[in-house]
């Protein structure tokens, strides 16, 4: 931090810097450093490794779509899991479905989970339902010993480096096939459509290997690197091409998720599309 401002090098070409007003907490876990900031434009933000995870301002944008995508192309979803995502956030969302009698968070940093619940009660608050359960782990080794489990995955992980890299392989997605049963659903982020070109399109066939399909779809984050996000679609059997509007309908109030998003989000501009070829 200088100059009260937050940066963060997002690509070797670009930074982006959040004005501060105040270092909430700060700690060394045993995987990454963590930080949570007042900033005073885009509310409470939460650092890790010194790379933006959240901002109140439009942590929902990111969470809708992780969770109401997979959920609604899926036509029952019961059991759920989210891989990382230790905020809450994409528990909160899948959470809202009213098919759903459990869902599973598993965070390999339960330091996250904690500071969640401290810094974002907005955020964490699907940690109280009685439906939710918190598991401190390795979710590449969860997902390996929970097979025929889930309906839904959302893996929300950090950015490719370090502990989360193995999240992206093809390892990781053939035991999440197997986690899933049939029809399942797998989201993930997977970044940039323009600064991760090339790790898209590997991460891309990598899921081919274990999914009966891979789709893309994009949604904005305006705190995340170009603003223009991607995140990827696993199925496992076959899903509806679209989704149940009436359980669409009956999520309550969204911000950024609606019917008419969830079909332009897989309206790819060319240069998104070419990353499935
Ligand atoms: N997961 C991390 C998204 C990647 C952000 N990358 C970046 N800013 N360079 C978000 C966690 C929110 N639940």
């Amino acid at each position: 931090m200088s100059d009260g401002y937050f940066t963060e090098q997002q690509t070797p070409h670009l930074r982006l810097g959040v004005r501060i007003s105040r270092k909430l907490h700060e700690e060394s876990t045993p995987y990454q450093r963590l930080a949570v900031y007042e900033t005073t434009g885009l509310g409470r933000m939460l650092a890790l490794d010194e790379i933006v995870q959240l901002t109140e301002s439009d942590e929902w944008t990111y969470h809708e779509m992780m969770a109401h995508v997979p959920m609604l192309v899926h036509p029952c979803p019961r059991r759920a899991l989210v891989v990382g995502g230790g905020d809450g956030g994409v528990l909160r969302e899948i959470l809202r479905h009213r098919t759903v009698a459990h869902a599973e968070l598993v965070d390999i940093d339960e330091a996250v989970v904690r500071a969640a619940r401290e810094f974002f009660p907005g955020v964490s608050c699907g940690f109280a339902d009685p439906r939710a359960r918190v598991i401190a782990g390795d979710g590449i080794v969860h997902v390996r010993d929970h097979p025929g489990e889930y309906d839904v995955i959302a893996v929300d992980s950090t950015d490719p480096i370090g502990p989360a890299v193995g999240l992206f392989q093809a390892g990781f997605y053939r035991s999440a096939a197997k986690a899933l049963r049939s029809p399942g659903a797998l989201s993930q982020q997977v970044g940039s459509p323009f600064y991760n070109r090339d790790f898209v399109r590997e991460t891309v066939a990598a899921a081919r290997t274990a999914f009966d399909e891979v789709r893309l779809y994009t949604g904005v984050v305006p705190t995340y690197p170009g603003g223009l996000w991607c995140y990827l679609l696993g199925i496992k059997g076959t899903v509806a091409a679209g989704f149940d509007a009436g359980r669409a309908a009956a999520l309550g109030p969204t911000r950024y998720y609606s019917a008419e998003v969830h079909r332009q989000a897989f309206a790819l501009p060319p240069f998104v599309a070419e990353l499935l070829r």
